[in-house]
């Protein structure tokens, strides 16, 4: 970190599962990446106040409150980092924006696309003033998937036909796992859809630089209720005997028609049994393909079709050389990244974004496009003309 650099402190709203991989973030990319502002990391903001202050003393903010509203307006804050349920969003990155901080809020960005559209607005209004907001799509900064971008955007792949995205996860294959706010509409927005299907879109369209325009889908809950969650004076909680409604998908399908033509296949589950947290994204072009996994994210598959017919195979390619994306502040070639590393490459990109005084992407722009997508696909499953009957069935043996 340089001697001179200025200080920009961070305010984090919220400290569950993404408190803990932002504030990672947080410490970790100025002792990796050279950032002309060295983030400070100020104060975390909870409503439950013993659990607040062992996140800020775990994680290393220096204080903790229990008042967003007058933490967003503070003078020694620069930055708000939105890691609260949905339902809060776009609340606290108004007024943030409005208060002059730069805004870094995780997704899906909002629960509706009507909050989507305010937030935009805010965020437009607020770049006009230096004031920046970003959308946390974290698996961007995946070495991998920034590549595979690269890799589409000059034309390795030819002309983007199809794409086929899928997000699976299997924690709530079991019907005693507790009822969290994931898995209320009010707090969460969805489910599968909008907590993991936000990525496989964003994803979608950040490495074709293409944009959906038209979906057609169907969710389904196959668990409609689970047990609640008593939260205790720490930062967990437990089971109690109540059991409360699930109402949001557990699983979500759908397909996409992309600008350009290209057409896609979409899955969000945290019913996939056996998949933990596989992000998979296959785009197959005019002159080749190309494959990732995020349960092996190191590596990138690429098939090309412009090779000698007795060559061709999938080629794993290991994003580990220096010359990939985000590669040169870490380890040597071969010494592979996990989880973590990628919200340090995030904090790497919405600081350098800040500094240089340019908007970061994913904009709230993007966010409002993936927001209306999720909105879509909530639409199509709700409407029955997107079935079409193929009664009668003939039995089956
Ligand atoms: C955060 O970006 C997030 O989408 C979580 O909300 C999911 O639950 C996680 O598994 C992937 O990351």
């Amino acid at each position: 970190m340089p001697e001179s650099s200025r200080s920009l402190r961070v305010a984090m709203i919220g400290y569950g599962f993404m408190g803990a991989a932002h504030s990672h973030g947080w410490r970790v990319a100025p002792r990796v990446f050279d950032l002309a502002s060295s983030p400070v990391m100020q104060v975390v903001v909870g409503r439950n106040s013993p659990a607040v202050a062992a996140a800020a003393a775990k994680w290393g903010w220096a204080e903790h409150s229990l008042d967003w509203r007058e933490v967003v307006e503070r003078d020694d804050i620069d930055v708000v980092d939105i890691v609260t349920p949905g339902n809060l969003h776009a609340e606290i990155a108004v007024a943030a924006l409005a208060a002059g901080k730069h805004v870094l809020c995780e997704k899906p960005m909002a629960n509706s696309v009507d909050e989507a559209v305010v937030m935009a607005d805010a965020s437009r209004r607020a770049a006009e003033r230096g004031i920046f907001s970003m959308v946390g799509f974290t698996y961007r900064r995946v070495p991998a998937i920034a590549f595979a971008r690269e890799l589409v955007l000059e034309g390795k792949i030819g002309e983007v036909r199809q794409i086929r995205a899928e997000y699976l996860q299997d924690w709530l294959v079991d019907p005693e796992a507790p009822l969290t706010w994931r898995m209320k509409e009010e707090l969460a927005g969805s489910g599968a859809l909008g907590d993991i299907g936000a990525h496989a879109i964003d994803l979608a369209q950040f490495v074709t630089g293409d944009a959906i325009d038209a979906v057609s889908g169907v969710l389904r809950t196959f668990v409609s209720e689970r047990p609640v969650l008593e939260v205790s004076q720490g930062l967990s909680g437990t089971s109690s005997a109540e059991r409360g409604a699930v109402t949001v998908d557990d699983l979500a399908l759908f397909t996409g028609r992309f600008r350009s033509g290209a057409l896609g296949s979409f899955e969000a589950s945290r019913m996939r049994t056996g998949r933990k947290n596989a992000l998979r994204l296959e785009i197959s072009g005019s002159l080749g393909s190309l494959s990732f996994d995020l349960e092996r994210q190191n590596s990138l598959q690429f098939y090309d079709a412009t090779a000698r017919s007795t060559t061709h195979g999938f080629t794993e390619i290991l994003v580990t050389e220096p010359g990939h994306p985000y590669l040169s502040g870490w380890w040597s070639a071969g010494h592979m990244l996990g989880y973590d590393h990628s919200f340090s490459n995030q904090v790497f990109d919405f600081v350098s974004a800040i500094d240089a005084g340019l908007q970061p992407r994913p904009s709230f722009d993007d966010g409002l496009q993936v927001q209306r997508v999720l909105t879509a696909v909530h639409e199509s499953s709700n409407t029955d003309s997107a079935w079409i009957s193929t009664i009668p069935v003939p039995a089956f043996a």
